[in-house]
């Protein structure tokens, strides 16, 4: 996306905090938070709202149950990898037919099961690293959403601090709180950025081998051309988390701990005041830090939510094609209508079945594409 659609993007957002904001006198603070922060934190309210919120078209659709019975639940790999060695740190993902969806009625964009048919493609055994997103910096010189200012040709009225540069981090409150209103544990840091997820006073300094975070859709894409490579389809990233299972609830099985073990990076304790690190971190993990699943690829739940290049709309499964899907043509999000989001899949270390158990492989996310978060990134697929 452009600079100038970019900036028109967080003028249409502006507009829309204008007529919901509360309070003339607070508008500048929620001006950002609507050009950026709830743009891209939506999915997880709409983890506790979707059921009743917002009825989609998939949900009221009479064929949606025809589909489900019809839907295979049997993933048919029928494609051997290409002759060709493999791209450094990919995996071949062979074409096949599964059943896309999952049953959680807290999901209602995810509910229809539906077929989907897929050409084989290669794909990232990991999240993108710091390392790896330094070498595409060093290479281009590349600027992400995260450290440009505002322009102010676009935000009359604005006073300059206020369109500094700026990136959503999670900052949890200290008393127990309402779990609907994500603002609360979210706050709009300026200097926040890829080299600094924390904010100005936190670096990446041995953490090279963690997923590159508050990066925006349009930073993640960059990355993936740069590399020769693009972001996954939504369908093609949910048939490759879930390894060659059917219709598990998680993408190693249906168990969340079998046999005690913690198979993914997610959030232990009292969301989101208490967190135990349990699995081992109290944030992000370095990639691969848990197994991989039945494709050999490394945190497909949890540890940090991953771009796809759909378009996010709630009735995407009662319109989709069978055939390689790529999306719906615009985005709708009935939470934030006018507000465009591309999907993200997979969740990360803040997610839990108290809050938002969007680890889940058939669970949906969705985000400003034109913000980051410190929870956010990505991987690539290359065709063969
Ligand atoms: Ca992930």
């Amino acid at each position: 996306m452009s600079r100038e659609r970019r900036e028109r993007a967080r003028a249409r957002a502006v507009t829309e905090a204008k007529v919901e904001s509360p309070s003339a006198s607070k508008f500048p603070k929620y001006l950002l938070y609507g050009a950026i922060a709830i743009g891209a934190f939506a999915f997880t309210y709409a983890a506790t709202t979707m059921s009743g919120a917002s009825k989609t078209k998939s949900d009221a659709a009479p064929s949606a149950a025809t589909n489900a019975e019809k839907a295979s639940p049997v993933t048919r790999p029928d494609s051997p990898a290409p002759d060709s060695p493999a791209p450094e740190g990919m995996v071949w993902i062979p074409s096949g037919t599964f059943a896309m969806g999952c049953d959680d009625p807290a999901m209602g964009d995810a509910r229809q099961w539906h077929n989907v048919t897929l050409d084989g493609f290669w794909m990232d055994k990991t999240e993108v690293t710091n390392a790896q997103f330094a070498a595409f910096v060093k290479a281009t010189g590349y600027k992400t959403s995260a450290e440009l200012a505002l322009d102010p040709r676009n935000f009359p009225g604005v006073p300059p601090d206020k369109l500094a540069p700026a990136s959503p981090v999670f900052t949890p409150p200290s008393q127990p709180v309402p779990l609907n209103n994500h603002a609360i544990w979210w706050d709009l840091v300026p200097g926040a950025d890829w080299q600094h997820p924390e904010g100005p006073k936190s670096n990446i300094v041995g953490r090279e081998n963690y997923p590159v975070v508050q990066v925006s859709f349009q930073d993640a894409a960059a990355y993936c051309k740069w590399a020769g490579k693009r972001l996954p389809t939504e369908a093609e990233w949910e048939y490759a988390a879930r390894g060659g299972l059917a219709k598990k609830e998680f993408v190693w099985g249906n168990e969340f701990r079998p046999g005690g073990k913690v198979m993914a990076n997610t959030w232990q304790g009292r969301f989101p005041i208490e967190n135990t690190s349990e699995d081992g971190y109290r944030a992000s993990a370095p990639v691969g830090s848990y197994p991989a699943n039945g494709f050999g690829l490394f945190d497909m739940a949890g540890n940090v939510w991953e771009w796809c290049s759909d378009w996010y709309r709630p009735d995407t499964y009662a319109n989709s094609p069978e055939k390689n899907p790529t999306g719906p043509p615009d985005s709708y999000d009935p939470l934030e209508p006018g507000m465009a989001k591309r999907v993200q899949r997979g969740g990360s270390f803040l997610c839990t079945d108290q809050y938002c158990k969007r680890y889940d492989p058939g669970g949906r996310g969705k985000g400003d594409p034109n913000s980051g978060a410190n929870h956010v990134g990505f991987r690539c697929v290359k065709a063969k």
